[in-house]
């Protein structure tokens, strides 16, 4: 399937880095967006520099647009404030975009931090109930919801991606349970975008890890089959970190350093 043009936020980041030059092999015109620098558009991409809490620029940033994989915002914990124009304001921006352009599926950069407070003795699918682990977690746990309001009322499809750990390589013990490869990534995406039917679908994104804590069982119509696994990495992980507490709430919760995070209002 190739799509005629293609919107990523959040193209200046990390994930939207990679995903950059992945995702051209899928679409005639990859239209990129961020409020970070992008450079200057390679052939076949359009760049489009926007600020996510900017309804009207945003709207703009949906017209003619085949299918949307949402990245940008803040993506670690911050103070509330700073966390509710970026990542609030801004996904209600995108579907609503979305609504009046006729754009018919997002992939949703969801997080493991919605279900964050549950142990690591504890595997969660992902019907369980929304756990966030701070008002980050909470901004995804609403732009979970404002998926499933948008398909309900108005038919928009979201594959939300409850994005574990993504990166080159696994940090320390938890993102041996958390870890995504950017090929698995890549092939999360693609899955989303091109699965025939996906109302909306909640999805863990990991590979294919010998030790984690979530269940993907309900998501198999996706049809995403990870093909790497962090296990390449235990040994040096776990010669770096040999010994777990598992009296400090930072390490015993699925969503690890985040839990223990805030307040931000010293007043
Ligand atoms: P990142 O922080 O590197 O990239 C996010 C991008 O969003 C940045 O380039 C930033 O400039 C942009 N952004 C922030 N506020 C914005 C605003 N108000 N308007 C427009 N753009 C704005 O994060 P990363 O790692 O690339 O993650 C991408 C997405 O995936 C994020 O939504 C993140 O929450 C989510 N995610 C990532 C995980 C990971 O392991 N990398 C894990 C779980 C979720
Ligand atoms: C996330 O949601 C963050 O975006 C990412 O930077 C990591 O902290 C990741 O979760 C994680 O839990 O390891």
């Amino acid at each position: 399937l190739r799509f005629p043009r293609l919107l990523l936020t959040g193209a200046a980041g990390g994930l939207g880095r990679e995903l950059r030059r992945r995702l051209k092999a899928y679409c005639d015109v990859l239209r990129l967006s961020d409020i970070a620098d992008l450079g200057a558009a390679g052939p076949g991409e359009e760049v489009m520099p926007v600020a996510l809490e900017n309804k009207a620029a945003v709207d703009a940033l949906l017209k003619d647009v085949s299918a949307v994989v949402h990245l940008g915002g803040i993506s670690t914990e911050h103070s509330f404030e700073e966390i509710l124009p970026a990542n609030i304001t801004g996904t209600f921006n995108v579907y609503e975009g979305a609504r009046r352009h006729g754009v018919k599926r997002i992939v949703f950069a969801s997080s493991n931090h919605v279900t964050g407070f549950y142990r690591q003795d504890e595997v969660v699918g992902t019907d369980v109930p929304m756990r966030p682990d701070g008002y980050y977690g909470l901004s995804k746990a609403f732009g979970e919801n404002l998926a499933q309001f948008y398909w309900d009322r108005y038919g928009i499809e979201t594959v939300s991606m409850r994005i574990g750990s993504s990166f080159p390589e696994p940090r320390d013990r938890r993102m041996l349970g958390t870890w995504m490869s950017y090929d698995d990534l890549e092939r999360l995406v693609v899955s989303s975008l091109t699965a025939p039917v996906v109302g909306h679908s909640v999805i863990y994104g990991i590979s294919d890890n010998a030790t984690a804590w979530y269940d993907n069982s309900k998501a198999r119509h996706i049809g995403y089959r990870p093909q790497d696994s962090s296990e390449r990495f235990r040994a040096a992980v776990e010669a770096r970190q040999p010994v777990i507490d598992t009296k400090d709430a930072g390490l015993i919760h699925h969503g690890g350093g985040f839990v223990k995070q805030g307040p931000f209002d010293k007043t």
